[in-house]
């Protein structure tokens, strides 16, 4: 019988299974052909339905948040508390792209926020084709938009410790219950909540809550970055070098769309700085 993994927890799988619930592990075997089955997994169960035998072919694969079979990825980030950051949502959009995941993002905390800062990142965004929804999960501002956006797909919710990923959970349907941290003006982020990842059905598809994400989870390579970097994707390949880091050289196709204000300077400024900072991946290029 199949069914997918919805949690994990101490080696025990949560797998839904035609609407019910069961508690399972894994074929011991699995440890000998290093398949470890993970959240979000098809997977076979014996026919007496107490363990996994099988699992099916992914679609997609994320390391961090450990999830499988991902179709879209939501980038939550928050307005204020923690604090605005484009280079880290470039740095999650940067990520998604890698992984060939489709990412929009939400905002939260509007009841808090700077109305000009709202107007900014709309047009920046805009201009690189990601969508964004700006909610208040303590009012209900703008949560009915953003509801449509889970329907039929397989999401992840992605972002820091205190943004609100499980807040606006609970702003999309209460009974989903997920237990909401607080924010810490002393450490200035979150307390890391939510610890598990767990995948929710919601509307003919599943969201998956998750623990939060710091930046430093996230190893990026300069040649990533010049390949993966918000917008650059569909551009890089007009570049006259193969291996163009879109600085210094010359026919980039990257630096003439800058020039022709289809990428926002803002975007371009923290892909410099992201870039000098990241190492190679490919011991070639050093120089
Ligand atoms: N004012 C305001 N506060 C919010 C909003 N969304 C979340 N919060 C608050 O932000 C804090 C953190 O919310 P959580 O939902 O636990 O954040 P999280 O992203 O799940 O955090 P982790 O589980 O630690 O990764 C809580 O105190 C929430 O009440 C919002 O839209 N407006
Ligand atoms: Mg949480
Ligand atoms: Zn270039």
């Amino acid at each position: 019988m199949e069914g997918r993994i919805v949690a994990l927890q101490c080696g025990i799988y949560s797998v839904l299974t035609n609407g019910e619930l069961l508690s399972v592990p894994a074929r011991g075997a699995f440890r000998n052909k290093h398949i470890k089955p993970v959240v979000g997994d098809l997977i076979e169960l014996n026919d007496t339905k107490d363990v996994i035998v099988e699992v099916k072919e992914r679609v997609s694969f994320l390391k961090r948040p450990t999830i499988a079979n991902l179709d879209q990825m939501i980038i939550v980030h928050s307005l204020v508390e923690p604090e605005f950051s484009y280079h880290l949502l470039f740095k999650y959009l940067t990520y998604a792209n890698q992984n060939g995941i489709k990412a929009k993002i939400v905002l939260t905390k509007l009841d808090k926020a700077d109305k000009n800062l709202v107007k900014e990142i709309k047009e920046v965004f805009n201009k690189l084709n990601v969508e964004t929804y700006f909610v208040s999960n303590k009012k209900g501002e703008g949560i009915e938009e953003v509801k449509k956006i889970f329907a039929n797909h397989i999401s992840c919710l992605l972002g820091q410790s205190g943004v609100g990923k499980s807040s606006l959970l609970n702003s999309i349907d209460s009974n989903f219950n997920r237990c909401v941290g607080e924010y810490s003006k002393a450490l200035g982020r979150g307390k890391h909540k939510t610890k598990e990842v767990i995948l929710i059905p919601y509307e003919n598809g599943l969201i998956a809550d998750t623990p939060g994400f710091s930046s430093l989870d996230l190893d990026l390579f300069k040649e990533d970055l010049a390949q993966f970097f918000p917008s650059f994707n569909d551009k890089y390949t007009d570049c006259y070098y193969s291996n163009c880091l879109h600085i210094t050289e010359n026919k980039c196709a990257i630096k003439d769309a800058l020039n022709r204000g289809e990428i926002p300077q803002i975007a371009y400024d923290s892909y410099l700085k992201l870039s000098s900072t990241a190492s190679f991946k490919n011991e070639r290029y050093k120089k």
